[in-house]
Order: C-alpha cells, then structure tokens, then sequence
C-alpha cells in the first residue's frame, strides 16, 4: 500500500490577514509579515514514522527590520515538531522569505476526522485544515514496516531517519526526505531497524537501495548487510546478502516471530555510506 506522504489539495500562497487591513493601521504597529503554508492542507496518518510536513514562510514585505514570531495552535490529537518560529526578517528589496519546517504527528489510535492547525502572526490567523486518516492495513500481504517506529545509528543531517519507511521506493525520488541515509562517512557498521507494531510471524524483507540513473547501484549502492530479526531482545540473522550491485534485494527465511528487523550495513559500493531507500517486511 502506497500512501501519499501528503496531500496538497491545492499549491499558493496564504497571505496573512494582516496584510489585508494594512492600510487601515498606523503603519509604525502595522503587520507587515506575509506568510505562506504549504501545503495548504494536510493529511496525516496514526504512524509513528509518518509525519505530515509543512513549511512555514515568513516575508517582511515592510521597509523596517523587525523580528516575528508565528505562533502555531493544533486542535484534538495532532501533535507538531515546533509550535513557534521566531525570525529576524531584515527589510531587504527584493524580500527575503524566511521558512522552516513543521512536522506533524498523531498517535496510532487518533480518532480519523478533520483537525485544523491555527497559525498566527501578528494577532491575525490562518488555518491550515488536517484530515487524520484511518491507519493502513497491516494484515497479510501487507508492508509491516510501513510507518513504523524506525531507528538508526545515525542519520546524516540532510536526511530523515523516517525516509525508508515512507511507502516510496522510486530511487528516482531519492532526496533528503525519501530514503535513509548513515551520519558516519566511510565507517562501518550501521545499522537501521524498524520496530514492528505487534510481534509479527514474517519471512521476507525488501530491501531498495539506492539505484537511479544518477546513483546507479553498482557505484553508490549497499553492498554487504546482514538482514536480522528480533526475538525476545535478541538480533538473529536470517540472511545475508554479499557483493550486491542492484537496487532491489529479496531475501526470504523460514517464518519467525519477531519483534522488530535490522538491516546490519556493512560495507557500500562506494565504501562511504549506508544507503536505503525502503525497506519492506512481509508476513507468509
Ligand atoms: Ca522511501
């Protein structure tokens, strides 16, 4: 099942209300801040690794220096990475925008329904509406690592740890959000594992390395790894994979219970990072 990370119902611009009753103000106490959210509407899904994600977007269309702080409210269940963005938005010409990051989460057993997320500079509002999505099927056939609560031994800073749980498997895709990316330049072992939501009988992981036309596998791909479950606390190896030079790797093993699965990165084609775009886990 492949669901979008995000739904934009529409792309543009929310220009803050402030900017609207302008030229009413004194224009010394007058907001002079244009925001901008996009998308403009959001929906999100009750899986621990898979935030909705807006950027938020200040631009001082003023003629004075100023700081601004927007200020965000989220309603019933929805739970963001930051509820204030403060910025020192120098008057420049032509304008500078501003922006940061929001990424937004519900708990698995959220209430689907409709949600909104105030976002507020200068006493004037916009809303961002947020649909929260009944969680995906996890039953036979279905990707159990899908959204699940990954971890890793670390994640470069221009990637997110959530990417190789996102339901995007395209290398074609690959960017800072779409697949996992290692923080420790040309050290191995790393390690990426994904905790399954209930201990779960399975007996095949996918596993996507990065392969495009830029970044063919052979040369920026995963080598070595081992594919491991755990059992009770403990990582055992089901499979082992050695000398790969292609993007997608099957391995099967004898059903098992397990708790979570570990990809054990041990050496890349280019012998400098772990790379992995989606990482899949199966049930007989
Ligand atoms: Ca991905």
């Amino acid at each position: 099942m492949n669901i979008p990370r995000q739904t934009v119902i529409a792309a543009g611009t929310l220009l803050a209300a402030a900017l609207l009753g302008s030229s009413s103000v004194p224009k010394a106490t007058t907001s002079d801040v244009a925001v901008s959210v996009a998308p403009e509407q959001l929906s999100v899904v009750g899986l621990p690794c898979f935030p909705g994600l807006l950027n938020l977007t200040m631009t001082n269309t003023g003629s004075k220096d100023r700081y601004a702080d927007l200020t965000l409210d989220p309603t019933g269940p929805l739970q963001l990475s930051r509820t204030l963005f403060s910025s020192w938005l120098p008057a420049l010409d032509p304008d500078q925008p501003v922006s940061a990051p929001v990424e937004v989460r519900v708990p698995r057993d959220a209430k689907p329904g409709s949600y909104k997320i105030g976002v507020e500079v200068d006493r004037k509002r916009v809303t961002v509406p947020v649909t929260v999505n009944p969680l995906p099927p996890k039953g036979p056939g279905d990707n159990l690592a899908l959204g699940e609560q990954a971890t890793a031994s670390s994640t470069h800073g221009n990637f997110t740890l959530c990417g190789a749980v996102d339901g995007d498997k395209d290398s074609e895709h690959w960017d800072t959000l779409t697949g996992w990316n290692d923080g420790t330049r040309a050290a191995f072992p790393d390690t990426y594992d994904v905790a399954l939501s209930t201990p779960a009988t399975i007996n095949r992981v996918e596993l996507y390395t990065l392969d495009s036309a830029k970044y063919p596998a052979r040369v920026n791909g995963l080598k070595d790894w081992d594919v491991q479950v755990n059992v009770g606390g403990t990582w055992q190896t089901v499979d082992q994979v050695r000398g790969n030079t292609v993007g997608h790797v099957t391995s099967t093993f004898t059903p098992i219970q397990a708790d979570a699965v570990r990809i054990l990165c041990l050496d890349g084609n280019d012998h400098t990072y772990s790379r992995i775009v989606e990482l899949e886990v199966y049930g007989s």
